[in-house]
């Protein structure tokens, strides 16, 4: 028996360090570590899973491909050598006929290791082969925040843990980072610390909360005005600090006072006396901590009302009193490790967002998808499905699991999970870092991702020396500014290093400073936050949907069961459309039908329901069917929490379906 020290390489706020009995070469158990304060000996179920999701049936062990490259054909066992000359002869034969903007790497964060994501893409630099924007997730976020700060970054947790208010803003931490949520409780019972979530629906982070402020989805732009004019009235605000780290103020300013209480109550739904409370705690409670979800960018208006949560903290004299993603205040030279900037000829890059309606129209005839599952995660799946099974459409998926996406794929490329390779990852929340060791060895005949590029690359004949460079010497190179102190050295030989963040009070704007009206705005946005007109109460109702525990994305239903297939509804849309708890009701829109089970809740507010993603529903549709791959103007983000359905039980959906999805809903009225 021995305990082997990794990382958990999951694409999570957390990065938790995690500790691996291994047992005769099998994984017995996966233990959260003490040596790094912010997983502080725990791991949420995903962690604890681990083991089962490395033995679970659904693991892929040996390359398959499918005979006669049909969506419906079955799959066959093959050699490396079967399965790399396969796979190579299509690269080949694409390049040669439609050239190499139809070869797509469609990659994401699956795995988030150094050498298993990073490096394996020097292939697909080397090539010039298409790519995705990566804006699925937190872009817009980045760009609405950087409009006023230069760089997104803000504040380590320990000054969340020493803030006396800490706001989770459209971020549902208690489930999405269970380890700054415990960081966060512990300064509740230490230091008194006050919690307050801002969320329109009652999360398990906002039942947890000591305050809970909850405003329409949409309308955090006119909540943050209101909470600015009370401040500014009130003499709230740091003008000392204002006057010498800011610009813009008094256009900021005019604009707030304009959001009297009773115009934000009638935008947000926030009553006055909310405003109120929460000016008080902010100008009574010094400092305070933001804590921007990525939930709250992830809509029509998302990047505006990053933008106008990350300058509250300004008013208060903070110097980036917010955390959202630290990731654009760290070092690391990602070209060079990925090899784009090595290979002089960049390839194209294309929106993730709106990368559906590009397959389905055949944009791609290569696929080749690393550390994601595009068929449950991407928005608009109708197109995204319809573009994978083309029969022109060659894909190549290298998952340690089934994915629905690899289900859908020309040729399964079996992938060791985490456990089983020596990588490195970071976390863009906390700045600790050690070595993640492998635990294990490779499942099966699962190969390295690096394995597998340097293979095809060999294959096609590929001479430059960067391809076959050692990993770990050109992780060297990457990591050489990342470190407060020390390098790659001192993690391979087990230290614990710290990664160096920007300093909080430089301002990468034009002026320096924080510019509360930006100085610079791309198309589509204007200096100041702009509260946009929320769309018009008819029949239809705003989706709202998120992660919940046990699962990663589309990850761990091998060991949890299905992502729960139910829609929180209010009691009063539930009765005004017959609608009683556990009913099963048909959510649909332009773009599809999701057939669900009704839990009646006043955890939504009237006219907002719930889902967690991305589930597939009782009717066997994604949830992603019915999300429009629409991209934000600012930052090119994802809408997901800006989806309009409407929503009937699904027995007497025929009646009255205007838009003929009515056909796919074939269920009894009640379960
Ligand atoms: N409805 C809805 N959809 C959403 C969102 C939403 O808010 N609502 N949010 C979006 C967000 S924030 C994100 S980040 C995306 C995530 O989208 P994805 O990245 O597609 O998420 P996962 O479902 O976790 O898929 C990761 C895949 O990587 C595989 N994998 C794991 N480890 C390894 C490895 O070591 N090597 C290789 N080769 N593969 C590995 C897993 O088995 C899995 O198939 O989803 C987006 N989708
Ligand atoms: N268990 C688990 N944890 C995860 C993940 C996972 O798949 N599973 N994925 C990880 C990833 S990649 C990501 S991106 C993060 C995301 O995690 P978070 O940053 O917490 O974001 P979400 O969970 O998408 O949404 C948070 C909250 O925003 C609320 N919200 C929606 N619209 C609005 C709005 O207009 N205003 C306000 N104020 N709130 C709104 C939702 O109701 C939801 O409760 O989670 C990470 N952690
Ligand atoms: S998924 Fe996140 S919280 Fe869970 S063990 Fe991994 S890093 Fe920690
Ligand atoms: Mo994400």
């Amino acid at each position: 028996m021995k305990i082997i020290k990794t990382v958990c390489h999951r694409d999570c706020p957390d990065t938790c360090f995690m500790d691996v009995t291994v047992d005769q070469g099998k994984i017995i158990a996966t233990r959260g570590s003490t040596e790094n304060p912010v997983t502080g000996g725990f791991l949420c179920p995903r962690g604890n899973g681990d083991p089962q999701r490395v033995y679970s049936q659904n693991r892929v062990l040996d390359p398959h491909v499918k005979a006669g490259f049909g969506a419906s054909e079955p799959f066959s066992r093959v050699s490396w050598d079967v399965a790399l000359s396969t796979v190579s002869d299509r690269i080949q034969a694409t390049l040669d006929t439609h050239g190499k903007e139809s070869l797509l790497l469609y990659d994401y964060p699956g795995n988030t290791g150094f050498l298993a994501w990073h490096f394996a893409k020097r292939l697909w630099s080397a090539l010039g082969a298409t790519t995705s924007d990566y804006t699925l997730c937190s872009s817009s976020g980045h760009a609405g925040i950087g409009l006023h700060y230069g760089l997104s970054y803000g504040l380590q947790l320990e000054d969340m843990a020493a803030s006396r208010v800490i706001l989770f803003w459209g971020n549902n931490a208690r489930v999405s980072a269970s380890h700054i949520w415990a960081m966060a409780r512990h300064a509740r019972k230490n230091r008194k610390a006050i919690l307050v979530c801002v969320d329109p629906r009652k999360s398990p982070t906002a039942e947890a909360a000591d305050i809970w402020i909850q405003p329409r989805p949409g309308s955090d732009v006119a909540l943050c005005y209101g909470i600015a004019r009370y401040l500014i009235e009130k003499g709230g605000v740091d003008q000392g600090f204002i006057g010498r780290w800011t610009t813009g103020f008094p256009v900021y300013a005019e604009k707030a006072m304009e959001w009297t209480p009773e115009r934000v109550e009638q935008v947000s739904g926030v009553p006055g006396h909310r405003v109120t409370q929460i000016g008080e705690l902010l100008m009574t409670h010094r400092p305070a901590a933001f804590m921007i979800g990525l939930g709250l960018q992830k809509s029509m208006q998302g990047a505006e009302a990053a933008r106008a949560v990350a300058l509250l903290p300004a008013l208060l004299g903070l110097h980036r009193g917010f955390q959202y993603s630290n990731s654009r205040g760290q070092t690391i030279d990602y070209p060079t490790l990925n090899g784009g900037g090595l290979s002089g000829h960049p390839g194209k890059v294309v929106s993730q967002v709106a990368i559906g309606e590009r397959l389905a129209a055949g944009g791609f005839k290569f696929v080749y998808v690393l550390g994601s599952n595009p068929a449950m995660t991407l928005p608009d799946q109708s197109a995204v499905r319809c573009g994978l099974d083309r029969k022109d459409v060659f894909v190549v998926v290298h998952d340690p699991h089934w994915s629905e996406t690899a289900l859908r794929a020309d040729v399964v490329l079996p992938a060791p999970t985490y456990l089983e390779k020596r990588d490195v990852t970071i976390s863009d929340h906390h700045p600790f870092s050690r070595l993640s060791e492998k635990a294990i060895e490779p499942l099966g005949d699962s190969r390295h991702e690096i394995w597998v590029m340097q293979q095809l690359a060999r294959q096609l004949g590929l001479t430059a020396d960067w391809l076959y460079e050692d990993p770990w010497a050109a992780l060297e190179k990457t990591l050489a500014q990342t470190y407060r102190k020390g390098g790659l050295e001192n993690i391979l030989s087990g230290e614990v290093l710290e990664v160096k963040l920007r300093p909080n009070d430089v301002y990468q704007t034009p002026s320096g400073k924080i510019e509360f009206a930006a100085s610079v705005s791309p198309a589509g946005a204007t200096p100041l936050p702009v509260q946009q007109p929320l769309p018009p109460a008819d029949s239809r109702l705003i989706l709202l949907n998120s992660s919940t525990a046990k699962y990663t994305h589309s990850q761990f239903t091998d060991v949890y069961g299905p992502i729960p297939q139910v829609v929180w509804v209010n009691p009063e849309d539930a009765a005004n459309r017959s609608i009683e708890e556990n009913d099963r009701v048909a959510v649909f829109n332009e773009l599809g039908t999701v057939t669900l089970h009704a839990k009646v809740t006043a955890k939504v507010p009237a006219g907002t329901l719930w889902a967690p993603r991305p589930l597939i529903g009782l009717n066997g549709v994604p949830l992603n069917a019915l999300v429009p791959g629409l991209a934000q103007k600012i930052g090119d983000g994802p809408i997901f929490n800006s989806v309009r359905v409407k929503i009937e039980a699904a027995g007497r959906l025929s009646e009255s379906d205007p838009s003929g999805h009515s056909r796919t809903i074939k269920e009894k009225q009640r379960v």
